[in-house]
């Protein structure tokens, strides 16, 4: 898989080196090019030259912020996407980045990410590429606000890069973790067996795979049931009633 990924922050994504990810790109499946936007802010939305370097205007129809103007965007993603490539945008007003997202994407030949700040880009630039014939996703982490695309990005591609096939040493805890099947994981405990006064679960104790695996089960329900009743809601919509 390629990663493209166009910001005015480029500086952001050098963690990019150091995590897991780093381990993917050694070991050639994945390549990640990390692009500064204002290379392709070199010219005003009139034309003319912009020594600034420019990348926002003020909203039409007024309102506080800036916007992220489509031509530059429109400039530097006519260089970075390719064809075939998916066009995912940050947004806290995207629809929800998850688990099966995150699987479906990491299927993809080439996922440009193109990473806003301020208010916004320009809403045309994903209804251009649409029309274009890409696939193109407006994607949020969750339900807060972060300062611009970056950091969601950075989440999103360690989510992504870690399903591509080859890149977890075990293949089987990328299964059984936490979403893959829809509920929380279990609570997970090693030695010492006994630490402060607290001991680990009989159970987990007693060599019976039957009654470890049920048990497992059961706190998954629990923990589930507690923490994010949405996932158990039985409308198949996620969204909590
Ligand atoms: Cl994807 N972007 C921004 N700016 N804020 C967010 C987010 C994304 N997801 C949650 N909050």
């Amino acid at each position: 898989m390629r990663i493209d990924v166009v910001s005015i922050f480029p500086e952001f994504f050098s963690v990019l080196d150091v995590s897991l990810l780093g381990k993917a790109r050694q070991a050639e499946l994945v390549q990640a090019h990390v692009h500064d936007l204002r290379q392709w802010a070199d010219v005003k939305p009139d034309g003319t030259p912009d020594v600034h370097r420019a990348v926002d205007d003020s909203p039409f129809g007024g309102g506080a912020g800036m916007v992220m103007r489509a031509d530059v965007w429109g400039r530097a993603l006519d260089d970075v996407l390719q064809p075939g490539g998916v066009l995912v945008i940050p947004s806290p007003a995207g629809s929800p980045f998850t688990q099966a997202l995150a699987a479906d994407l990491a299927q993809a030949e080439q996922i440009a990410f193109a990473c806003g700040r301020y208010e916004g880009i320009d809403a045309r630039v994903a209804e251009h590429y649409e029309a274009a014939g890409f696939r193109v996703a407006e994607l949020s982490l969750g339900d807060y606000v972060l300062n611009g695309g970056e950091v969601a990005a950075v989440a999103m591609i360690e989510a992504i890069a870690r399903l591509i096939p080859g890149f977890m040493g075990n293949a089987a805890s990328v299964v059984e973790e936490s979403h893959a099947d829809g509920l929380l994981e279990y609570p997970p405990y090693t030695r010492p067996a006994s630490w402060r006064g607290l001991e680990v679960p009989r159970v987990l104790l007693s060599g019976h795979h039957g009654m470890i695996a049920r048990w497992r089960r059961e706190q998954q329900m629990a923990r589930t049931r507690l923490r994010r009743p949405d996932l158990l809601a039985d409308d198949d919509d996620g969204v909590a009633q």
